[in-house]
């Protein structure tokens, strides 16, 4: 390393441990077990772009410590200056690469993940209304007749009137209400129709890798599908003021014989 000057080395050193950081960093667990059937597909799409990109990051740094190696020992008179040919391709070829192997690679491994989360319609599912609210979740099965009942945000009553639902309409009067609360069967599909009452929400349960966002003035809706037991926290995960982060809730999936179980000795709205 005689002749080199102290500030090549130094970035060698720098980019080598950079490199080595970010390897270890990856390689470190950081997610919750998965709980959905479309949770792996999301982890296989994340864990797909980690290892192309991480391919090339690693590679780029062994290329560039190469290069000020062989810059800064003197050698560069004998290199010249490199041709136009030589910089077109180091341009284009990598951007080219990325393009088929991250953008094309993702659209083929994600494709049928967000068909499977936003446009399947499975048969018998589990439907689900959760309503964002600073900074609470309320939640809405729609009973027996699997309707949900008529709703209008001018009837919203905090203390007995979550979803402000019609006293006079048959198909309110056996939804169940709970407050932050989701019980789920496990193995069957789930369909959430999500609103909010006043700002941007998201609901954000990590092992489901579901976070969907919670639109004024439009309904947006998710589809899952829990594959294990357990109880799950569910987030809000969009700023939405002061008591964001107390805008929690709890989902616990259980056996299906369990949920049926649950659903039938929940108040209904008609009591
Ligand atoms: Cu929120």
């Amino acid at each position: 390393m005689g002749g080199r000057p102290a500030v090549a080395k130094a970035l060698i050193v720098f980019f080598a441990i950079l490199t080595a950081i970010t390897v270890v960093g990856f390689l470190i667990p950081w997610r919750r077990e998965v709980a959905s059937e479309e949770g792996k597909g999301i982890d296989l799409t994340i864990t797909y772009l980690l290892v192309v990109a991480g391919i090339f990051v690693v590679l780029g740094h062994v290329i560039l410590a190469r290069f000020i190696w062989r810059s800064s020992g003197g050698e560069v008179a004998a290199y010249g200056r490199p041709s136009k040919r030589a910089e077109w391709a180091w341009s284009i070829v990598p951007v080219l690469v990325m393009l088929v192997l991250s953008e094309a690679g993702v659209l083929f491994v994600s494709g049928p993940v967000w068909d499977s989360l936003y446009v399947e319609s499975p048969e018998d599912p589990v439907l689900l209304e959760v309503a964002g609210k600073q900074f609470e979740w309320y939640v809405r099965y729609p009973g027996k007749d699997g309707k949900f009942g008529k709703a209008d945000l001018k009837s919203v009553n905090e203390t007995d009137n979550l979803f402000g639902l019609d006293d006079f309409d048959d198909d309110a009067q056996d939804d169940i209400i709970k407050r932050g609360q989701i019980c789920l069967p496990v193995g069957r599909p789930v369909v959430v129709r999500l609103r909010t009452y006043d700002v941007i929400h998201s609901f954000f349960v990590p092992e489901f890798r579901v976070k969907q966002d919670l639109l004024p003035g439009y309904a947006t809706r998710i589809k899952f599908t829990p594959t294990r037991e357990g109880e799950f926290d569910l987030a809000c995960a969009e700023l939405c003021g002061l008591g964001h982060y107390t805008m929690k809730g709890k989902v616990r999936v259980v056996k299906p014989e369990e949920f049926d179980a649950w659903l039938k000795e929940q108040m209904t709205f008609g009591g």
